[in-house]
């Protein structure tokens, strides 16, 4: 009786995704690449766009009810050394595209009157100033503005939509570039966690904003960041 009632629970805690479409940008590395993985595992039906150029020719990809728009690039340098090319290249991947793939999947939910949930990864860094940041801050900054509207406009559709704003992840790219103790030390200072993030604890939280776990969520920004932005 008792193993009955265990049981019970522990199913109910799961997230399923069984029948659901999941379309995720970005997903050939890192953050996506998880994030992918974890879908499926919840039954969904993944379709994994890589590169920037498949997104442009994504017009017949068919239903889609959740959307993790990941795909983001970083350039980074002083603001008196950023050329056109640098800004034209951060707006275009990083908030251009998403609003692109944005439509397209809100258009087919409104098309099908279904309901859909929508995750932007952007960044600490569009809640707070870093160094050598500016354009990638800014471009991040008009994800979790688009994300909030979005949310006002489509939420009496019953599509929700919210973003993860991550702090230093241990990618294989966040590990080259920040094992150094001397260019680490003084961010790992100004978290509280003393650490950085991991990838699956990134995969965590999109999958719970996913999921109808969250379902009275919609239009924030969570910070999976260590308490950064709380000092
Ligand atoms: C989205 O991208 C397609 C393909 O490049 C383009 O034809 C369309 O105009 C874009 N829409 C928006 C709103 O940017
Ligand atoms: C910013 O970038 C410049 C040049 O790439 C580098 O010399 C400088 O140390 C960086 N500043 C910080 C605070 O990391
Ligand atoms: C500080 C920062 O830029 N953190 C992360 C933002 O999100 C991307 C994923 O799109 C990560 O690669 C960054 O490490």
């Amino acid at each position: 009786m008792v193993f009955i009632i265990i049981f019970i629970i522990i199913s109910k805690m799961e997230i399923s995704f069984k029948g659901k479409r999941a379309l995720v940008t970005g997903a050939s590395q890192g953050i996506g690449r998880d994030i992918v993985k974890q879908l499926v595992k919840c039954g969904a039906q993944v379709i994994a766009v890589a590169r920037n150029q498949e997104l442009l020719g994504l017009k017949d990809v068919g239903p889609i009810d959740l959307l993790v728009n990941n795909a983001g690039l970083a350039i980074l340098g002083p603001l008196t050394e950023v050329k056109e090319e640098d800004v034209d290249r951060l707006f275009a991947i990083n908030i251009k595209s998403l609003i692109n793939v944005t439509q397209i999947v809100v258009k087919d939910l409104l098309a099908r009157n279904a309901p859909g949930s929508i995750v932007n990864v952007s960044s600490q860094a569009s809640l707070a100033g870093l160094n050598n940041h500016t354009v990638y801050c800014a471009s991040k900054g008009a994800v979790d503005a688009f994300t909030r509207a979005t949310a006002l406009e489509y939420g009496p559709k019953q599509i929700r939509i919210n973003c993860v704003n991550p702090t230093v992840i241990m990618t294989d790219m966040g590990k080259l570039g920040w094992s150094d103790p001397k260019v680490a030390g003084p961010m790992l200072e100004k978290i509280p966690l003393r650490r950085f993030g991991e990838v699956q604890e990134v995969v965590d939280a999109v999958t719970y904003l996913l999921s109808d776990k969250s379902s009275m969520i919609t239009g924030t920004c969570l910070p999976i960041d260590g308490g950064y932005l709380s000092s």
